[in-house]
């Protein structure tokens, strides 16, 4: 049976559907709506208690949180995205923490009351508090950058950068976030380019 990846490419599944065509994986995507009339229906609670998408279904399993299926299909499939050894896993899963702790509850805090919110639930003051927030992780990401030649782990793209760059994707609606960060943004370009990106994407028609 193929994986089978649950959630609608408007959300947080199109980092994995970005994922998996980077890898080239077959798969199965079921296209699950979020709230009661998808992600909280009984039988997808069944497989994901949470009531939330993304997750896969694979080899009998059943994993969820969106970045961390990326660090399961890295390390399945391998190949250059995935941990050559175990100090490049330990920094994969140390960006990918620090992404998911240090950029992602910010910047949507600034995504959803710059653009997503209805016009009169947005609060200036929420965006203008994440932006600041987001000053002193933006600027540790930029040095590593340089450091690293623009890539995260091993001098090369890597589920790190896809997991970062996943993250990053919610200041886009706050160019500010980065004007003073060229290599980021050079970087994040790049990434939101690659052929595995334009695909996923384009079940978003983006
Ligand atoms: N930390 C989780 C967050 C999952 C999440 O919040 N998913 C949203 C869509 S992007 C969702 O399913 N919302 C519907 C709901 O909570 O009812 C992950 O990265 O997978």
């Amino acid at each position: 049976m193929p994986l089978k990846l649950f959630g609608t490419a408007r959300s947080r599944a199109i980092r994995n559907l970005w994922m998996l065509h980077e890898l080239g994986v077959p798969f199965e995507h079921v296209e699950v709506a979020l709230g009661a009339e998808g992600s909280r229906k009984p039988e997808y609670l069944a497989l994901n208690p949470n009531g939330r998408v993304p997750f896969i279904q694979d080899d009998g399993v059943v994993i969820w949180e969106s970045l961390a299926i990326n660090l399961y299909l890295a390390k399945k499939h391998g190949g250059p995205l995935a941990p050559a050894d175990v100090t490049e896993d330990g920094l994969m899963t140390m960006w990918t923490l620090w992404a998911a702790t240090e950029v992602e509850p910010m910047a949507a805090q600034a995504m959803y009351n710059t653009a997503l919110y209805p016009p009169e639930q947005r609060d200036p003051k929420l965006v203008a508090q994440a932006l600041a927030a987001l000053e002193a992780p933006l600027a540790v990401l930029e040095g590593a950058l340089a450091k690293g030649g623009g890539h995260l782990v091993g001098g090369r793209f890597t589920v790190a950068d896809l997991n970062v760059i996943a993250c990053v994707f919610y200041t886009r609606f706050t160019p500010a976030a980065l004007a003073d960060k060229p290599g980021v943004r050079a970087w994040y370009a790049a990434g939101m380019a690659r052929a595995g990106n334009r695909s996923a994407f384009a079940l978003r028609g983006e």
